[in-house]
């Protein structure tokens, strides 16, 4: 990856940890075509040794991070230095300027890289997205008609947590009226007969991240609700049926937008198709009007089209999916037919 002149800095935890395991907020990557390296306050050090097992360890005292960089690269031969422009604030910036290396700005690097996930990253995602699926079936099966929003969301977290997750990412439950908004948090409100119920939860297992989406029916719901939740589905199922290797997300996310424009509700379908997930909640590739991505395999993307009917309500169905040698893989399971919950 990288030539022989050249050293990548890495800063953005997420890539840290994609790269060295290390799971600390703080501290610096800095990777050569020859040696690797973690740069880091005395205080990781401990945490540094136990999950940089590839890595020479650093520890930042006196020196300033700067001139520790600039030894490094010195010893290395590095000319050139690639660093994350998305991530380095101004004032390192200004720093690494009065460096005598050749800075090149880096969009991507890595996380191109992260797009296509390893054998033993897919299995952690599996392991998430089981964790995140059960812990919303499990919630279902104790939920009653009028319980909040915030009391099934609690219920769900407590399940995650229960089942493995290091962390809940976050929790949308939304409901009746509610349902129209896409990024709704869940309050007090009551569930009440009649209303849609829409989840969407992602959950934190070993650095991984999940992402589902379920609508149910309290009870019986009128006929435009149920017509709302058999187009999102029909969509879904279109979408998800598209992922292979090869082809554009482009192509994907403009068949279901088509698929849901020609049921007359185009205009309530008001955000992209989906995206990656890995070790962060959203990451390459993005599913949208906009953005050409080929799919390969090993990639790892949601399908999740919804639509948000203001002051009726809305329906969201999302899955994780994963891009194999000739189609997809499923991660998320549990049911997508219409359901009827509440009623005993
Ligand atoms: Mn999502």
């Amino acid at each position: 990856m990288l030539r022989e002149n050249q050293g990548l800095l890495v800063v953005k935890k997420e890539n840290k940890f994609y790269l060295s395991n290390f799971t600390g907020s703080g501290g610096y990557l800095l990777i050569t075509s020859k040696k690797k390296y973690i740069l880091i306050e005395g205080k990781y050090k401990k945490q540094a040794q136990e999950q940089c097992k590839e890595f020479s360890i650093v520890v930042l005292k006196d020196k300033n991070f700067v001139q520790c960089l600039r030894e490094i690269c010195e010893n290395n031969g590095v000319e050139e230095l690639i660093f994350e422009e998305n991530t380095v604030v101004y004032s390192l910036y200004k720093e690494l300027q009065k460096l005598p290396f050749k800075l090149v700005e880096s969009k991507n690097l890595v996380e191109n890289q992260r797009a296509i996930k390893r054998y033993d990253e897919i299995e952690i995602i599996k392991k998430s997205c089981d964790i995140a699926q059960k812990s919303i079936e499990r919630a279902l099966d104790e939920f009653e008609i009028n319980m909040s929003e915030k009391d099934l969301a609690d219920n769900i977290e407590r399940n995650a947590k229960k089942l493995g997750a290091e962390k809940i990412d976050f929790i949308i439950v939304v409901s009746g009226e509610r349902g129209a908004l896409p990024h709704g948090r869940p309050i007090d409100k009551k569930i009440e007969l009649g209303e849609l119920l829409t989840i969407d939860f992602g959950c934190i297992y070993n650095g991984y991240h999940s992402d589902i989406t379920r609508t149910y029916s309290i009870g019986e719901v009128n006929f435009k609700l149920k017509e709302i939740y058999d187009v999102v589905k029909e969509a879904q199922q279109l979408g998800v049926s598209m992922v292979k290797p090869g082809i554009n997300t482009k192509e994907i996310d403009r068949v279901v937008r088509e698929y849901i424009k020609s049921a007359g509700f185009g205009e309530y379908f008001v955000h992209g198709l989906g995206h990656g997930i890995g070790v962060e909640g959203h990451e390459k590739p993005l599913l949208n009007e906009c953005e050409n991505n080929i799919l390969k395999a090993g990639m790892v993307l949601t399908i999740e089209p919804g639509i948000y009917i203001p002051e009726l309500g809305g329906a969201r169905i999302e899955d994780t999916v994963l891009v194999t040698n000739d189609s997809y893989e499923l991660l998320t399971t549990i049911s997508k037919e219409f359901k009827e919950i509440g009623l005993c």
